[in-house]
This record gives C-alpha cells, structure tokens and sequence, in this order.
C-alpha cells in the first residue's frame, strides 16, 4: 500500500510561515508569491504538452480549435501579464517578451509592488524537449502611490524583495528567495502543488563546472579566452581543470550549477559587447538567488547587483555561480580591464 505522506509543506503554507515573521503584513506580497505560483502551474501545464501539439494535428495557424496556435513564450507572457497583480499589488510590470513597462492603474489596492520577469527563457529549446525555466524579480515601489514612475522600475538587483525562477524539466521545480533562504518546490502534478524538496539551498564555494557557449570564443576579448582556457586547464593551486555543461538555457544551467557547483558565463562579444542577457529580468533576479544561496554573480567588474538599470531591457554581460570561481574571473577580468 502506497505510504501515507507526513511533513509536506506547500509552497503556500511555506509563504504564509514567512507572512507570519511581519506580523503587520498586509498579506499582498504573499498574495504576489500566490499568484506567480498559479501561472507557473499554467506555464508548465502546457509546456508538457507542447510535444503533442503536431500529433494533434496543430501544426499550421490553427489549433484543432479553429485557434491560433500562440507561441508558447508569447502565451507564458499573456499568462503572467493576466495572473499577476490581480489584487492591485502591483503598479509596474516588465516582461522581457514587451518593449514597454506595463504601468498599472494604482486606483485600487496599494500598488507597493514591482514585477519584472522572462517568461519563458530559452524558448526555442522546447521544440527538443530541453528544459526551460521562467524568471521574476520583485522590487518595492519607491514614490508615493500616486506619481509612479520610470525611477520606481529601474532599480539594482540589491534593492530586490524577492526573486526565484521555475525550471521546466524533468520535473517543474519553483525555487524563490524572500531574502531568508533560497528553497525550491517540486510540483506534484497528481494534486497540482508545489511541495517543498530543498529546503535552505547552499551552492558549492567552488565548482567543477563552467557553462558558457565555446562556439563565440574567436568573438571574445583576449582575457575572456584566458579566462576560459585556465577554467578547463585547472588554476593554480586547483589542478584538475573543470568540466564543461552548456544546456543553452540560462534557468537550467544555472539551476544544474545551484546544486552541484559551478559558473555560467556569457561574456561579451564583438557583435554583442554588453553580452545577451538582460539585467533586470534575467542577471539581478538570479544574481539575489546566487548571493542568498552562498554563490556569487559579477559583470566581470562589480556585482551584478549593484548595477542600476539604464532601462527595462539593458544588457549586462553575466558570470555567475560558485562564489570563489566567480570572484576570481572577475579579478582576472578587471585586473585586465577586459576589452574586446
Ligand atoms: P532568450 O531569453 O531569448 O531565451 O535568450 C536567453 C538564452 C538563455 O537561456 C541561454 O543561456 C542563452 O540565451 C543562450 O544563448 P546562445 O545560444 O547565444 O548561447
Ligand atoms: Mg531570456
């Protein structure tokens, strides 16, 4: 007979200890938390089934439906655009997938929050069934409720409330920081919650693997090669190079790395000299799970949390993980005042 589960902790039940540590809280950030778990359920709901869409014939505009078929990194972004916020909560949100900020009306509710997120990074892996993840990142309005502005949206990673991705993959798994530990959640999909599986998350200090995409290495500066070649050759004083694993899907390399021990690098390159990935929902939202987590994330010259965005979707080149591994590429990068 199947054993009757004891200590089960949904992501729920785990937010709402949290709520009880502010006994004044209003409730609204946890209500925040809420509803981006509820469009992860969606999100992932139908990336598991978006192998089956060319079985069930949905190959061309139209779905059996008679509707049109959505790009699922279009349809992630409706959902979070659609799910959030629904209590007036939320007065700013920024998604990777739309040009603008979304600015809501403050009318109702108190509009305290900020919400930037990539609803689905690493889209065109899904067609290969490689995972992909979402990311988002809180921040606290600034200005009176009445005057929200462009400053209230452009803030460093540091000033985040909370931050955390979810990884589509072999299982969906919800991993957040409200700035007390980072602790991911494993969705059940048999009773559709997300129940606590890793509770504290500590990154390894240092890491065996390095993540970056090798095929750009003539695009690199000189130091960014160097850079790489030490990490698969062993530094001094750490024989024994490291192993290489690039997914090409930032959530789940970074995910991998979280647990096991590593650093992701997407440096700049010619065509791309501030990197690819964006600041504000990509490198900062990672970067404060890093830090809770123990590990570390860099721009090659500072923290990557102390950068203040000169826009929604500024670029920043990204090293991220282990914290010794990325603090010594940074002293190698800055020493070199890395240029291309
Ligand atoms: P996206 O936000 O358009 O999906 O791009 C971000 C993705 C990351 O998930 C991944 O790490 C990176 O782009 C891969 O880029 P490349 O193919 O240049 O290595
Ligand atoms: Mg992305």
């Amino acid at each position: 007979m199947t054993q009757v589960p004891r200590n089960l902790q949904t992501i729920e039940a785990h937010m709402l200890e949290l709520q009880s540590l502010h006994p004044g809280a209003s409730g609204d950030f946890t209500g925040l938390l809420n509803d981006i778990t509820f469009a992860a359920k969606i999100i992932s709901r139908e990336v598991t089934k978006a192998g089956l869409v060319d079985i069930l014939g949905a190959t061309g505009e139209e779905n059996v439906q008679g509707e049109a078929v959505q790009k699922l990194d279009d349809y992630a972004n409706k959902v979070f655009l659609n799910c959030l916020g629904k209590r007036g909560q939320v007065c700013i949100m920024g998604s990777e997938e739309t040009a603008e900020p979304v600015y809501l009306p403050v009318s109702q509710g108190s509009g305290r929050y900020i919400v930037v997120f990539d609803p689905l990074d690493g889209s065109s892996n899904i067609d290969a069934n490689v995972s992909v993840g979402t990311i988002f990142g809180i921040w606290r309005r600034r200005s009176d409720r009445a005057h929200v502005c462009a400053e209230d949206l452009l803030q460093p990673g540091r000033d985040l409330v909370a931050s955390g991705y979810i990884v589509y993959g072999s299982s969906t798994m919800f991993v957040y920081t409200a700035g007390k530990g980072v602790h991911g959640f494993t969705l059940d999909p048999s009773i559709g919650e997300f129940l606590l599986s890793h509770e504290n998350i500590a990154t390894p200090f240092s890491g065996h693997l390095y993540s970056v995409n090798e095929a750009y290495q003539n695009d690199w500066s000189a130091e960014v090669r160097e850079v790489v070649g030490i990490l698969k050759g062993g530094r001094p004083g750490r024989p024994g190079g490291m192993s290489g694993r690039y997914i090409g899907s930032l959530v789940a390399d970074f995910h991998r790395n979280l647990l096991y021990g590593g650093t992701y690098l997407y440096p700049p390159t010619t065509d791309k000299p501030a990197g690819k990935l964006r600041l504000m929902c990509e490198a900062a939202p990672l970067a404060f799970i890093a830090e809770h987590a123990g590990g570390y994330a860099s721009d090659g010259a500072g923290p990557i949390l102390d950068i203040v965005p000169d826009g929604l979707h500024m670029r920043v080149p990204l090293y991220i993980g282990s914290r010794e591994d990325v603090l010594w590429i940074e002293k190698k990068l800055s020493a070199a005042g890395d240029k291309l």
